[in-house]
């Protein structure tokens, strides 16, 4: 039986395991990405472990997510981030070099590689041909040890591409058009090869940006062949000598086929607050638009910023229309200015952001009260753009522009022809913002690691009794995402590496209170319906609930890095059995779960709601790894009893 592209990448990288499957599976990681938002943890869990160089091919430190330094804090991430690259053998790649998954895109993405990054984006290598997961931090920091990243082995879907995209139709369409048909968690489980006769018109930069929105799908990740398009992205970038050719073989074998026909395709929009919920952009047209932001790491390639520039050439924004523009790249920022592309943007009016995350995070650009904002980017939960009842679409930059300019949704194709975007043969190459680490030996070994008063240390988990009783401290509906759990945006990113003053946010977009009354009931089990923990890697998502007390989280399903940093945290993920169980269970009920131990063995367990008088039957099948990180209170103390 023939094999997918993933499952070729799988098999080379196989240490362990089994690749039938949900089984789980253990691969040798090539190389490793982090942003300074998850960061912070993952190399303080790296420090943790006592291993003195990271053991991949290449490890890489990026600083994207929170740059405006508003305080001492996030200078003080900074450098201890750049002293433990320096020291432990990684790359660092300084503030305003851009975002990382757009940057190890143009500079270190290999077709075939693995990669994980503490990111959930980082399947935005897979418009490369990489085998690139998101992944919790200590995931992470484990694979910069040497150690295997292990998943359940995943389903293979495929998406067949026929026809030609249109004029003003584009590769972020094509990623909500999936979502519109797959859902928020229609990817979970599966990973989501790209083919069809449609890919050849679509260059590396567009396939990444489906792959890069693969993730709000649920999706372990997504992936592009390896073809001639990809020969001339890396030869652009000066990197030809790092391309092989990748396909599948014509007889592999795949769980679901989806076939989308790109000439049939139109503009399209998410609206308000989830990727899924995907309209035609007319059918919205004449919505007033108060906001517009171009960039993130799924819209801020040159080709994007190239086609912005064109279309807002010779025209003025609405003035009742903010619009942002940020690049994703040094590169892409300073090859814009080469050109004179980037004096169109400004004379539009738009203003122009750093290369980096920015109001995608809720770093700044907050939506007016009530405001609607359209952006580029991939995510447009609730609350994260900083402006809690901010009206948050997400679009494709030509439609961005379309309502830049007329200050109401638009469809893009009414603004005339699409004016012809020439890509240049070679990309601008200076990485003079990526410092090397120190020499292996001496010159390492007297690198002083640099932390801040906010560096504290991470929370570990506690080993697993064989009976808890606590009290059902919060219930939340479906599609929970660790924006809700853990939020981040300007005021809170700076207390990464700060768990104690993180917990105070804890929640709050659901609950004001849960933190304090969380921390007053010592332990507590939280319940949540399907897909809980969508969305971020961040495995603060977890550390923080731990610290807070909570050990158990009862759900319908889990969203996939979630439920991996749960485990790794040392908290019992479990599922209702039935459902329709979770309707039984109120806030405030007194719970309490009984031969624990057992139930890792069986896979089952027996919840008693001591208040209501009732038994619940709840499901956790866990790998033996998995048994023993819980057994000893996650993975930090898994390793460490080990070493
Ligand atoms: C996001 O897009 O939600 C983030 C911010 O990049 C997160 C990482 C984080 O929370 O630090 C992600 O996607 O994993
Ligand atoms: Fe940064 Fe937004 Fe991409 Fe996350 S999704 S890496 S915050 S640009």
């Amino acid at each position: 039986m023939g094999l997918t592209i993933a499952q070729k990448i799988i098999k080379a990288h196989m240490v362990g395991g089994s690749m039938e499957q949900g089984q789980e599976v253990a691969l040798r990681i090539d190389q490793t990405l982090t942003q300074d938002a998850t960061g912070t943890m993952a190399y303080l869990e790296f420090e943790a472990m006592g291993i003195p160089r990271v053991k991949t091919e290449l490890s890489v430190a990026y600083i994207d997510h929170n740059t405006l330094q508003s305080g001492f804090e996030n200078a003080d991430d900074h450098r201890f981030i750049q002293s433990s690259a320096k020291k432990y053998g990684l790359k660092f790649s300084r503030p305003g070099n851009g975002i990382c998954h757009q940057v190890h895109l143009e500079r270190f993405g290999i077709p075939g590689k693995t990669l994980i990054g503490s990111d959930s984006h980082t399947p935005t290598g897979g418009g490369i041909g990489m085998l690139a997961m998101g992944a919790g931090g200590l995931d992470v920091a484990v694979a910069m040890g040497g150690g295997a990243y292990y998943i359940t082995m995943p389903k293979m879907y495929k998406v067949n591409l026929t026809g030609k995209l249109r004029p003003f139709v584009t590769a972020k369409d094509i990623s909500l058009e999936i979502l519109r048909i797959l859902s928020v968690k229609g990817g979970v489980g599966a990973i989501i090869e790209w083919g069809g006769p449609g890919i050849k018109e679509l260059s590396v930069p567009e396939r990444a940006t489906i792959t890069n929105m693969g993730t709000e799908l649920g999706a372990t990740t997504s992936i592009f062949p390896s073809d001639e398009v990809t020969k001339a992205f890396l030869e652009a970038e000066n990197r030809g000598e790092d391309w092989v050719a990748l396909e599948s073989d014509p007889d592999a074998v795949y769980d679901r086929v989806i076939d989308i026909d790109l000439n049939e395709l139109k503009p399209k929009i998410a609206c308000p607050h989830m990727p899924d919920k995907v309209v035609d952009v007319d059918s919205l047209k004449g919505t007033k638009v108060d906001q517009v932001c171009i960039g993130s790491c799924t819209n801020s390639s040159l080709y994007d910023m190239l086609k912005v520039a064109a279309l807002l050439r010779g025209r003025v924004i609405d003035p009742s229309v903010s619009l942002s523009i940020s690049c994703g790249s040094k590169q892409v920022l300073s090859m814009l200015a080469d050109c004179g592309a980037l004096s169109d943007i400004l004379h539009s009016g738009a203003r122009l952001l750093e290369c980096a995350c920015g109001p995608c995070i809720g770093m700044g650009f907050s939506p007016n009260s009530g405001g609607v904002s359209l952006r580029t980017f991939n995510r447009n939960f609730e609350g994260r753009s900083g402006t809690k009842d901010g009206k948050v679409y997400l679009v494709s930059p030509e439609t961005a522009v379309a309502a830049a300019i007329t200050g109401e949704i638009t469809d893009p194709r009414l603004l005339g022809d699409m004016p012809k975007v020439v890509m240049p043969e070679k990309f601008r190459i200076d990485d003079s913002a990526i410092i090397q680490p120190a020499a292996a030996g001496a010159e390492a070994d007297a690198v002083e690691i640099l932390k801040g008063p906010n560096i504290h240390e991470c929370p570990v988990g506690e080993p697993l009794k064989d009976e808890f009783e606590a009290p059902l401290i919060l219930k939340v509906g479906d599609n929970i995402t660790t924006d809700h759990i853990m939020p981040a945006g300007s005021k809170i990113l700076p207390y990464r590496s700060n768990v104690p003053k993180l917990s105070e946010f804890c929640f709050r977009v659901c609950d004001e209170t849960f933190s304090e009354r969380a921390k007053a009931a010592g332990r507590s089990i939280i319940v949540g319906g399907e897909n809980y923990g969508q969305g971020s890697s961040r495995e603060h998502a977890a550390l923080v609930p731990l610290y807070l007390g909570v050990r158990v989280v009862v759900t319908k399903s889990f969203a996939r890095i979630h439920v991996a940093n749960l485990i790794n945290a040392g908290i019992m993920p479990l599922t209702f059995a039935d459902p329709a169980d979770y309707d039984k269970l109120d806030q405030g009920d007194e719970l309490k779960l009984t031969g624990i131990l057992e139930g890792l063995e069986t896979g089952k367990f027996t919840l008693t709601d001591v208040t209501k008088g009732i038994d619940i039957e709840l499901n956790g099948h866990f790998t033996e790894r998995q048994k023993d990180m819980l057994k000893d209170g996650g993975l930090l103390k898994y390793v460490a009893a080990r070493a």
